[in-house]
């Protein structure tokens, strides 16, 4: 017994360790863990913001650093005992800002949204609270009278956003009126070209002309192309507008070195957002990078907006980003964009329908309605095959945002495991397999359903069987064994 202990990895006794003390306490929990590892081996994973961090990343988010508080910044905490938590959070920010190139690197948001809460409550504090202060002569909010205090509160709340429509691809924070960014801003947004489905810089300059708002947003969630930062600067600059932009999707490329030029958004932002899990490849959590202008207002973001920082999710952001500086993360991010370009490529063969008709990105969007499904049917077609996906709209869709009339899909994940430009074809053959094995079923009263399908069971067993076969050709975390 004792030899067979001797030859497992380090991860698999760490692993197997961490899961034996889990399951003294609550051995459902332990169990749930273990199957999320059996199910992400088991799947084809094409959702497109999600990925597999490192083992390095996983265990260095379960640890002690939870314990602690740490609200403040490093060297200026609102609690004692925090110097290992000083240390990780330098770490992590110092790597951010040498992958990035950026001169400021804010890594305590918890999440996407919480870092794109952080940049606009530091433009609003930037742009609207300090000359605000400054023509009253104080330093601090709480020097204002009551009347300067409500005059300033409406204005903070008068300001106005221009992005991306969720519609073309564009991220519900981003202004959509059921998300806070919405409710907080006077927002509008620029759409795509409804013949090409690409951006189009003359129509978003003619809106910004005339809207002319405080922050002028580029980043997106579903739109398969790259975007010139440089050209959207022009436009914020032309308008007066502070220039942000949320790479929370092709992160990953930018810190590869794929996306470079006008195509890297760092140089031409002032206030840049992402998340760490996507493309990035690190543990759930976001990121706020500035320069010097904006870095002491983003500095601001814990209490402001964010919670108690989590340090244990900043040792890991540190551990991920260290593994995103070396060479073989440029060769993995290409790989992302290559195999993307292959399975689009693969689909379009096959007669499917791509919006913008294809992909420079990690994802692609595929409009299911030439199948004859909504989304959402063909989500679930897909996940019966052992294929994960998201559904999601296409522009101008008629089926809404809950049904939905496309398949979001990403190379993010399959490329971490090693797949490559071959295999995409294989993995496109199965996506249009199981898409026209499916057709729409009836609900029970006859009607027709925009949930309800049925899939050809032969089709489903077929794909599976290849999808099990394509994946045991690429283990996940191979050098795991749970036992
Ligand atoms: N939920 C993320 C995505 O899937 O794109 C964005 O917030």
């Amino acid at each position: 017994m004792a030899s067979q202990v001797s030859e497992l990895s380090s991860e698999s006794v760490a692993f197997r360790s961490a899961l034996d003390v889990v399951r003294s306490v609550e051995p459902r929990v332990a169990d749930a863990i273990g199957a999320e590892l059996v199910d992400q081996r088991e799947s084809l994973k094409l959702i497109a913001s999600e990925n597999y961090a490192s083992p390095a990343v996983l265990l260095a988010m379960g640890n002690w650093f939870s314990d602690k508080y740490a609200e403040g910044t490093v060297g200026r905490r609102f609690y004692a005992g925090c110097r290992n938590v000083d240390t990780v959070e330098s770490i992590a920010a110092e790597h951010a800002r040498e992958l990035f190139g950026a001169a400021h690197a804010y890594v305590q948001p918890h999440s996407g949204i919480d870092a794109n809460l952080v940049a606009f409550w530091a433009v609003l504090a930037d742009r609207v609270e300090v000359p605000a202060l400054g023509r009253a002569g104080v330093r601090q909010v709480n020097e204002l009278t009551e009347q300067d205090w409500a005059v300033l509160r409406r204005q903070l709340g008068d300001q106005r956003m221009l992005g991306m429509s969720l519609d073309a691809g564009g991220h519900l924070t981003h202004g959509f009126r059921p998300n806070i960014s919405g409710k907080m801003f006077d927002q509008r947004s620029y759409g795509t070209d409804p013949t090409t489905g690409l951006l189009d810089y003359d129509e978003v300059r003619r809106i910004a002309r005339e809207f002319r708002p405080l922050i002028l947003i580029a980043g997106y969630s579903a739109y398969p192309r790259r975007v010139n930062f440089r050209l959207m600067r022009e436009i914020a600059d032309e308008v007066g507008a502070t220039f942000m932009v949320d790479m929370a999707h092709f992160a990953g490329l930018v810190a590869g070195k794929v996306f470079t030029g006008d195509f890297d958004p760092v140089p031409h932002a002032h206030i840049v957002t992402t998340t760490t899990h996507k493309s990035l490849r690190g543990p759930r959590g976001g990121m706020v990078l500035c320069g010097p202008e904006l870095a002491a207002q983003v500095d601001r973001g814990c209490p402001m907006v964010l919670g108690g920082p989590l340090p244990h999710v900043m040792a890991a952001k540190a551990v991920a980003l260290a593994e995103a500086r070396r060479p073989d993360f440029q060769t993995y991010a290409a790989r992302v964009v290559e195999n993307a370009v292959a399975l689009a490529e693969g689909l379009a063969r096959r007669g499917a329908s791509l919006v913008t008709g294809g992909t420079d990105n990690h994802m692609l969007l595929l409009d299911v309605s030439g199948y004859g499904l909504t989304g959402r049917q063909a989500e679930a077609a897909l996940l019966d095959a052992g294929i994960v996906t998201n559904r999601n709209s296409v522009p101008r869709d008629p089926n809404g945002a809950w049904y939905t009339s496309g398949i979001r899909l990403g190379t993010p994940a399959l490329t971490s495991r090693g797949l490559g430009v071959a295999e995409m074809d294989e993995v496109a053959g199965l996506v249009h397999a199981v898409l026209a094995g499916t057709r729409p079923d009836a609900g029970p009263d006859g009607a027709a359903s925009k949930a309800r399908y049925l899939l050809d069971r032969a089709v489903a067993d077929r794909v599976a069987g290849q999808a099990a076969d394509l994946l045991a050709n690429h283990p996940l975390y191979p050098t795991i064994d749970l036992g």
